[in-house]
């Protein structure tokens, strides 16, 4: 928006009075992207309709934002949120992902609020610093599909397996998920490969 999110007051605080116009900064700015293509998409061609949407580095910031995005239950299948730290995009090939992989959690579907409510959390938990190894956190998406949706977390460094399970773990917590459920991580490289039998490369 070319309008500032907050405009500020026009009168400013007493002394001794709390400045309500101040914001919190998040220890690194964040971009939200979206994409919706009109068709199932090649490897060689997907990307094209990928848009950043906004980059915000306060906590106000991205309250503003979420209050004025469209819940992930609302958009129409194919769609994608991606939640990534600026200057990285949510790509396999961006340098920063590409020896990466993805924690991947699916969600049922018909479960409109758990899913509005996980990505809420999921995107909390990133902007929020929650995830031990939070350097290896490079964002989040939710996908947005007919039969299942999925949020995945998405890491730097896959052949990390500690720093990957430490933040699978803390995923697990921050979704509410009992220890019996298990969830996989999948490496870029992997995904890439598209092969029908690919196996996570860790499980928490
Ligand atoms: P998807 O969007 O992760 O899953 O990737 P979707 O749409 O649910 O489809 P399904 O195959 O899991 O049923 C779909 C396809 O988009 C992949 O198989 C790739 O061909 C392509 N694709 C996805 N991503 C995240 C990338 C990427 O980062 N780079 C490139 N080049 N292609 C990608």
């Amino acid at each position: 928006p070319s309008t500032p999110l907050h405009p500020p007051p026009s009168t400013p605080p007493r002394a001794g009075e709390p400045d309500f116009a101040e914001k919190h900064p998040l220890e690194t700015a964040w971009t939200l992207w979206f994409d919706n293509p009109a068709a199932k998409q090649k490897q060689s061609s997907w990307g094209q309709t990928l848009r950043a949407v906004y980059t915000f580095s306060t906590v106000e910031d991205f309250w503003a934002l979420y209050n004025n995005v469209i819940p992930p239950s609302r958009l129409s299948p194919g769609s994608d949120l991606h939640l990534f730290r600026e200057g990285i995009e949510p790509k396999w090939e961006d340098p920063s992902c590409e020896g990466g992989g993805k924690w991947g959690v699916a969600l049922p579907k018909g479960a409109a609020a758990a899913l509005d409510a996980h990505w809420l959390h999921a995107a909390l938990a990133c902007v929020g610093e929650q995830f031990p190894d939070g350097d290896e956190v490079c964002g989040v998406v939710v996908n947005v599909r007919p039969k299942q949706n999925r949020i995945a977390l998405w890491t730097r460094t896959a052949s990390n397996e500690a720093a990957q399970v430490a933040i699978g773990r803390q995923l697990k917590e921050t979704f509410g998920l009992p220890e019996s459920a298990k969830i996989g991580f999948l490496s870029h490289a992997d995904a890439k490969r598209g092969d029908r039998n690919m196996k996570d490369k860790y499980t928490v």
